[in-house]
């Protein structure tokens, strides 16, 4: 029977790449976002191939996220796969700078957003006995860099939230993969620079950035290990970033 893999953050980059990705394996999608028209879209171009549902709300909103999720239908909760994928960064500069906005999205999406959304699906998982939960951490939540401190604490707290996912799903037989990746061309920098698209294209000058597909095939090899494998936690890196904080440029 075909799988059923629900992402959030589904209308761009990483989520959507890996949307595309799966519908190749032949995994049915519940794609999730705050960008009705993208996911529509989305979801045409991938309807050839699989069952594509849509659903509109904000992670950051536990009402949204509540009345979504329990709005599919009881066949639509039989979630196989969550990716929860949703998140961004919001700002670069000292902490002593920082701005409290920034802050809490950074916080409200990656850290309660990621939970708001898991909370609601891990008691169908539970209750069927099996389930798969993929968290997007990122490098920079295995090391902070200067400067990205708020942000590196919302991905540290991604991979604190896998650690304590698989502990206590661990009687569930429920797997949980971490997946950490370093420096990925997508929107992720003209968002963190809000629209600055000259800082954004300086962050990836000079080397070869990872793009959202590389993430995307990591993924699909994470959800399509055989049931007794669990792909627990991979960081992937462009081959010219070495941590958090070396990148070898050639320029
Ligand atoms: C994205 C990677 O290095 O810009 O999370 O923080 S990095």
């Amino acid at each position: 029977m075909s799988k059923l893999a629900l992402i959030t953050g589904a209308s761009s980059g990483i989520g959507k790449a890996t949307a595309e990705t799966l519908a190749d394996l032949g995994i049915n999608l519940i794609l999730c976002g705050r960008r009705l028209d993208r996911l529509e879209a989305l979801q045409e171009s991938l309807s050839s191939k699989v069952q594509v549902h849509t659903l509109t709300f904000d992670v950051r909103k536990l009402e949204e996220v509540e009345n979504a999720l329990h709005s599919l239908s009881a066949e639509l909760q039989n979630i196989d796969i969550l990716i929860n994928n949703a998140g961004n960064a919001h700002g670069l500069g000292p902490i002593q700078d920082g701005s409290v906005e920034d802050w809490d999205a950074m916080m409200d999406s990656n850290v309660k957003g990621l939970l708001y959304v898991s909370k609601v699906i891990m008691p169908w998982m539970i209750a069927k006995k099996q389930g798969h939960i993929v968290n997007i951490s990122s490098i920079a939540g295995k090391a902070t860099y200067p400067n990205g401190n708020v942000y590196c604490a919302s991905k540290a707290a991604v991979e604190a939230i896998s650690e304590g996912m698989r502990l206590d799903l661990n009687p569930h037989g429920i797997k949980v993969t971490n997946v950490a990746p370093g420096a990925v061309e997508t929107e992720f920098s003209l968002v963190r620079f809000k629209g600055d698209e000259q800082r954004a294209d300086s962050v990836y000058q000079g080397f070869q950035p990872l793009v959202a597909k590389d993430i995307a095939d990591v993924i699909a090899f994470a959800v399509s290990r055989p049931a007794h494998v669990v792909m627990a936690d991979i960081t992937i890196l462009p081959v010219a970033q070495a941590s958090a904080t070396v990148i070898k440029r050639n320029i």
